[in-house]
């Protein structure tokens, strides 16, 4: 079988000492943090779009990355090769889980039952890869926004026609993740919201896509999937308004139409930093309201502004978004998967390469110091004592919900000024800089 990584044999873990570009220096898959390996902490997960199909386009330029895999034409000769590619990259990379979108494994045929026929071809070739190597499919998803078909939205489009051939797509990813042993279905939105109210019926939009979800959860609970399915947050990019702006407005949809039992969010870092949101901002959000689910791992540049999908390289946003999946109790059916791509000048396979070393290095620390941070206590001891007042007299009142607004006045009379204490951010900020660099 050809080669494509030659320039890799097995990337293994070598310590923070080694000068091996291609080894780990932080990953040890093995390592055992708090009872659980690494790589069960981290489940890292390699996205098929960007690392076998995305080719270095951008809005003023062509492609600078050469992806027909040795010269090939035939587009189900391209579909094998990238299977190919992607379990020679996993398998040497010792990463264990894989995202796909329909349109990213196979490509579109003369109608959609031909489409259907090619789809599950190649969801054969890549099972059987699966069975050979022990990877494993993270979560699978529905490319409902680059075809002209989705110009209005698929789920949210004024066209019925349209919104019936979304809901096809997803019946047979559907059917390709139960195959496929998968725990993980996303909705992303990328078409579903509106460019001007002038056209729009934003409430009939915002039902519809709730009876889309409702029926592909109907359809996934027969057919077996008993994963989670996801809503993927993101404010805006490519549409001008989304209608999944952030964690909090997607909460407020999936408790508007009783979806919250089977949805749970992923989160992605970029899409948080577009929101104006931090990542954690977004995952603490998740989290406290029950529906943490998966990370989209990537970066975003704040000099830029737009959805550029970097790998993650800054391992103080890294520690703190693991500190969250601690607190969360870790991942269940999620994971963290590299929705990134490399540079458009690093053009060559070796890039990407370097790429997810750098990123599964970051996450890595990131682990090792949240645990860290986790272990050292003086931070979560510092926000337990600044809410002390509500564990006992009137503040364990307001808490009990034993008190009422006449009570409390009669309190202020009495007590008059509240006694503050200092936030202490800055001292905060010093212990946590203490942690991860010592
Ligand atoms: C695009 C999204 C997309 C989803 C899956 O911005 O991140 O790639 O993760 O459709
Ligand atoms: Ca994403
Ligand atoms: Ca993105």
């Amino acid at each position: 079988m050809k080669e494509y990584f030659s320039m890799i044999d097995k990337v293994v873990y070598e310590g923070a000492e080694s000068k091996n570009p291609f080894s780990y220096k932080y990953y040890d898959a093995d390592r055992v943090i708090d009872g659980k390996k690494m790589k069960d902490h981290l489940k890292f997960a390699m996205s098929y779009w960007h690392t076998l199909c995305a080719a270095g386009t951008d809005p003023f330029g062509a492609q600078t990355m050469d992806r027909s895999y040795g010269g090939l034409t035939d587009p189900m000769e391209i579909a094998r090769a990238k299977a190919d590619a992607a379990f020679e990259f996993m398998t040497k990379m010792g990463i264990e889980y894989f995202c796909f979108h329909d349109a990213d494994i196979a490509p579109e045929g003369k109608d959609f039952a031909e489409t259907k026929k090619n789809f599950f071809e190649i969801v054969d070739y890549i099972k059987e890869k699966m069975q050979k190597t022990g990877i494993k499919l993270l979560w699978g998803t529905s490319n409902c926004f680059s075809s002209p078909r989705f110009m209005h939205g698929a789920g949210t489009s004024c066209c019925a026609d349209s919104f019936a051939y979304a809901a096809a797509q997803i019946k047979n990813v559907l059917d390709a993740v139960v195959k496929l042993g998968g725990k993980g279905y996303v909705f992303w939105g990328g078409r579903e919201g509106y460019e001007t109210l002038l056209n729009t019926d934003m409430a009939l939009e915002l039902d519809n896509m709730a009876r889309l979800m409702k029926m592909a959860v109907e359809y996934g609970r027969k057919i077996g999937f008993d994963g989670d399915f996801y809503i993927e947050p993101k404010p805006k990019e490519p549409t001008k308004h989304q209608y999944d702006f952030d964690s909090a407005t997607v909460i407020g949809f999936l408790r508007k139409y009783s979806l919250e039992k089977d949805f749970k969010l992923n989160i992605e870092a970029n899409h948080a930093t577009l929101a104006g949101h931090s990542f954690e901002h977004e995952l603490e959000v998740a989290r406290i309201n029950g529906v943490f689910g998966s990370i989209d791992a990537n970066q975003g540049d704040p000099n830029l502004g737009w959805d550029t999908d970097q790998f993650p390289s800054n391992v103080y946003s890294a520690a703190l978004c693991m500190l969250e999946v601690i607190k969360a109790g870790g991942f269940k059916n999620g994971g963290l998967n590299f929705d990134a791509k490399v540079r458009r000048a690093s053009f060559e396979f070796e890039d990407i390469v370097h790429a997810y070393i750098s990123g599964m290095d970051s996450f890595a620390l990131g682990l090792i110091k949240a645990y860290e941070i986790k272990e050292d206590g003086r931070i979560d001891e510092f926000v337990k004592n600044r809410y002390e007042s509500y564990s006992h007299g009137i503040g364990k009142k307001i808490v009990d919900e034993t008190t009422s607004l006449e009570e409390l006045e009669e309190y202020t009379l009495k007590n008059g000024e509240p006694k503050l204490k200092s936030g202490r951010q800055e001292y905060l900020e010093a212990v946590l800089n203490n942690i991860l660099f010592r």
